[in-house]
């Protein structure tokens, strides 16, 4: 068990306190963040009370505790999981040699490079977010989307204490730039495309926690296998908190469709935009855009970098050492569909350059179960209508599909066929004008918005009615 110093300025279990060059670093950096979170945090609401959870350990059932806080007060801390004693590499060419706890010099820059993408997402979408506390649909939803912001922003704690601790100055200048750059600028993007996208009604913040935080859980539990035990160990305790964020996006989005059900059939023309809500075929497209986004996050299907993460040891599959028995992945091969001259094309591609297309297809797996349990609740509400997911080839914009046009089920098709489609396929600007006018904050605790159901219970055994911002 590693202690805990929960009182110091940077609450952390890493003793921090033992190292007075980096600690004093990093609390150098902690005024430039604070800055950054009144500037690009959430809008409003930086004076009221929140009902927050707050880590105070990294393992068992009361890791964290809730109450009232103030989100800049909020204690952005460092937390690692706990140490595995004689902890091995558990796959690629270093498998059987002791996990790394400094990086390994032939290493260096690749590592790097995966902690500042990884850290750059964190900041990024408390940015992308930053608005909707202004049309919130219940107090319950706004306390969420604080959890998640403020969670995110110990996400980016936790990357830049690594970048901090084991990459010198390089380290400190990758920390000031995960602090510079800016979603969706035009001059200072974030790195991933995803996290570039506009996030400004409540609809895609559902879809952006279901798919791109699950996102972060596939990307997350692949690095907490990494033989170097510093981004294992943080990696784990992230996942932590990261169901949470999963968990408002899964619900939320079966709370619209809930409601979406509900109000079609109340509608005496079955149009539940006519009863003030969004109509399924709206969820959809949404859905649509959002999952194609977020599969791009997986980088290519047939990628050098991924074989070198996964052969260097330092990012392994999903739950590599539960769910295979084999951990070289050398002289195998994936089957994949590569387009050519307008076609597609089966071709073997070796498992290592695959990487990327082994963890999305258990991404589209985790996706697929939520979209039944969806479908199902629309149908108990008597509405006859089935919640898909596109094919993975669908609106891509990263990877061998990227730029080429196929229909949802995956068939190439022309640019000017997709073209003629993209209003069924994907939201218009007239979808998102018109969630925008529907979208009214409610702030009275109890109630909420018309076009989404409440959910089935509330926060820490806490009812849906509880005042979870005090104003
Ligand atoms: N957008 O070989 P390729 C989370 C670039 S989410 C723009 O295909 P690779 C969270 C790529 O960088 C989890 N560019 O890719 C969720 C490369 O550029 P360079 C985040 C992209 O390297 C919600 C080039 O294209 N964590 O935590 O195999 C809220 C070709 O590269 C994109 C991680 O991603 C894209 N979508 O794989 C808050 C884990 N995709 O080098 C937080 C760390 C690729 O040629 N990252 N490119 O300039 C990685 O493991 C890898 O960097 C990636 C890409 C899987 C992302
Ligand atoms: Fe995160
Ligand atoms: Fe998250």
């Amino acid at each position: 068990m590693s202690a805990f110093d929960l009182q110091a300025k940077i609450p952390n279990n890493v003793n921090l306190g033992d190292d007075r060059r980096l600690q004093r670093a990093l609390e150098q950096w902690q005024p430039r963040y604070l800055d950054w979170w009144q500037e690009m945090g959430p809008e409003g609401y930086q004076t009221k009370d929140v009902y927050l959870r707050t880590a105070i350990g990294v393992s068992g059932d009361d890791w964290a505790h809730y109450d009232y806080v103030k989100m800049p007060d909020y204690r952005w801390g460092i937390f690692l999981a706990d140490q595995v004693p004689d902890r091995k590499v558990p796959f690629g060419d270093h498998m059987g040699e002791p996990a790394w706890q400094e990086v390994p010099g032939e290493y260096r820059n690749v590592l790097r490079r995966i902690i500042v993408t990884q850290g750059d997402t964190e900041p990024a979408s408390v940015e992308q977010q930053r608005l909707l506390g202004q049309t919130a649909p219940s107090l319950y939803d706004l306390r969420n989307l604080f959890q998640v912001n403020v969670e995110e922003g110990r996400h980016l704690w936790a990357m830049v204490y690594l970048l901090h601790n084991h990459f010198g100055a390089e380290g400190r200048d990758e920390a000031e730039e995960l602090l510079a750059r800016r979603a969706g600028d035009q001059d200072k993007p974030r790195i991933l495309d995803a996290f570039n996208q506009p996030c400004n009604d409540w609809l895609s913040f559902f879809c952006f926690t279901m798919f791109a935080d699950r996102d972060g859980k596939f990307q997350l539990a692949s690095l907490a296998q990494s033989g170097f035990d510093p981004l294992a160990r943080t990696c784990r305790f992230m996942l932590t908190e990261e169901a949470h964020h999963m968990f408002v996006g899964d619900t939320g989005i079966e709370r619209i469709l809930r409601r979406s059900a509900q109000l079609t059939k109340l509608d005496p023309s079955g149009d539940a935009r006519v009863q003030g809500g969004i109509d399924l075929n709206t969820v959809q497209k949404f859905i649509n855009f959002w999952f194609s986004y977020c599969l791009d996050l997986f980088g290519s299907e047939v990628s050098s970098n991924a074989a070198d993460f996964f052969g260097a040891g330092l990012k392994g599959r999903f739950d590599e050492e539960k769910r295979f028995s084999e951990h070289l992945a050398l002289d195998q091969k994936l089957t994949l569909a590569m387009p050519k001259n307008g076609k597609l094309v089966n071709e073997d591609i070796e498992l290592r350059n695959a990487m990327n297309e082994v963890l999305r297809q258990d991404y589209i797996d985790d996706c697929k179960s939520a979209v039944r349990r969806w479908s199902k609740v629309v149908q108990a509400e008597g509405v006859d209508f089935e919640v898909t997911l596109p094919s993975g080839r669908f609106h891509r914009h990263q990877g061998i599909y990227g730029g080429l046009h196929f229909d949802r089920d995956g068939e190439p098709i022309s640019a000017e066929q997709f073209e003629a489609m993209r209003a069924e396929w994907l939201p218009t600007d007239a979808d998102r004008a018109y969630l925008r006018s529907i979208m009214q904050p409610v702030m009275a605790p109890g109630q909420i918005a018309n076009w989404i159901a409440p959910p089935k219970k509330g926060i820490n055994g806490q009812d849906f009615a509880f005042e979870y911002v005090r104003f």
